[in-house]
């Protein structure tokens, strides 16, 4: 068969979810973004971060079982309980009905084998071929603080109160059944597939979670095992009144900061990426908008308009990864892993010496 890399994919940016809105209502709104992903024939949707719910962690909620009506339950012994769950099962059987494959960010309460439950905020890859869960990945980059603040005119950003920081670390897969013609381990000698196949098999993708896509780490974690995709979901707060600027301001800032971080990932790792908001005034807190879709070129190819549930799309061609992957982000060729020992050795910053006093 001949190989093509093209496929066509979309971030579905989900409008604001309030605090009393049913899951149910959202599920809807989901749905109807995946028929009209169809009517494009897009192949793979992408949702925002906790995309089923508010987002919460702007609310001092500590009563346990107000606390779990957030999360979806998980457990050692039914780790895809999402697919059949009352509150998501429709939406992964219209995503099998349509053969879309679909990628979603909600809080995750799993209940391990010795009974300790733990919050994570988990985004899952769903493939419609295989009906199944592919692959999962737990936010690492928690933002905010672990205690509520507690003052006046103060937004507050309670992440590191409700989850805990993922334990997945950035584990790129394959994800069979998007491209045509694509080689397969039986394909190739054994001794052929450390480079020969390269670019060749199933598109390679990673998953990101909002604070995630700031940090060049995470995005070269997956660059390091060849992704030609990263999937990111974000709530991105446009405003909070403890910042200086005013709500406009504020609002450009972060959409410049949100547009230059996903660039720069996508550019200096070579893959393409999508990026979805929820976006709007979710329980008067402000969001951002702007999802985007961005070429290894560091190019924005597509754009949300709006502030509501809408979706973009594009048809992005996997092949145009090889020019940077083989020429100026060669890693291979290029790297200088003897100066990098600082990065993975320390978390904070070691400022360099003081300097002596000149004056005589
Ligand atoms: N949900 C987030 O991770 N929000 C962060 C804010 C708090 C900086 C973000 O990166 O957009």
């Amino acid at each position: 068969m001949a190989s093509s890399r093209t496929i066509t994919v979309a971030a579905a940016q989900l409008g604001a979810i309030q605090l009393a809105t049913p899951r149910s209502e959202v599920i809807d709104r989901m749905v109807k973004l995946l028929d009209q992903a169809k009517e494009s024939e897009v192949r793979l949707v992408v949702f925002p971060e906790l995309a089923l719910t508010t987002f919460f962690p702007r609310h001092i909620i500590q009563d346990p079982t107000e606390v779990a009506k957030y999360f979806e339950p998980e457990s050692a012994e039914n780790p895809k309980a999402l697919l059949t769950n009352d509150n998501t099962r429709m939406l992964f059987e219209r995503a099998k009905d349509l053969s879309i494959d679909i990628s979603l960010g909600y809080g995750e309460r799993w209940s391990g084998n010795d009974g300790k439950i733990t919050h994570y905020n988990t985004m899952i890859y769903y493939s419609a071929k295989r009906n199944d869960i592919l692959a999962k990945y737990r936010k690492v980059h928690l933002p905010g603080t672990k205690e509520p603040m507690r003052k006046p005119d103060f937004a507050e950003q309670l992440e590191k109160m409700f989850f805990e920081p993922g334990d997945l670390g950035f584990q790129a897969f394959r994800v069979p059944g998007l491209v045509d013609g694509a080689l397969k381990a039986n394909d190739v000698e054994v001794a052929q597939q450390t480079t020969s196949t390269e670019g060749k098999g199933d598109p390679i993708l990673g998953m990101l979670l909002c604070n995630d896509r700031r940090w060049p780490e995470a995005w070269r974690c997956y660059g390091m095992q060849g992704a030609e995709l990263v999937l990111e979901g974000y709530n991105t707060r446009g405003y909070a009144p403890q910042h200086p600027g005013t709500e406009k301001e504020q609002e450009e800032l972060a959409i410049f900061h949100h547009r230059l971080a996903c660039q720069a990932g996508s550019y200096q790792n070579a893959c393409f990426s999508i990026n979805c908001a929820k976006a709007g005034y979710e329980d008067g807190g402000l969001l951002i908008a702007s999802s985007i879709i961005v070429a290894p070129s560091g190019k924005i190819i597509a754009e949300s308009t709006t502030s509501g549930d809408e979706l973009i799309a594009a048809q992005i061609d996997l092949a145009e990864c090889r020019f940077n992957k083989e020429g100026v982000f060669n890693f291979g060729k290029h790297r200088a892993i003897e100066h990098y020992s600082r990065i993975a050795e320390r978390t904070g910053v070691h400022e360099v010496p003081l300097l002596a006093d000149e004056a005589v």
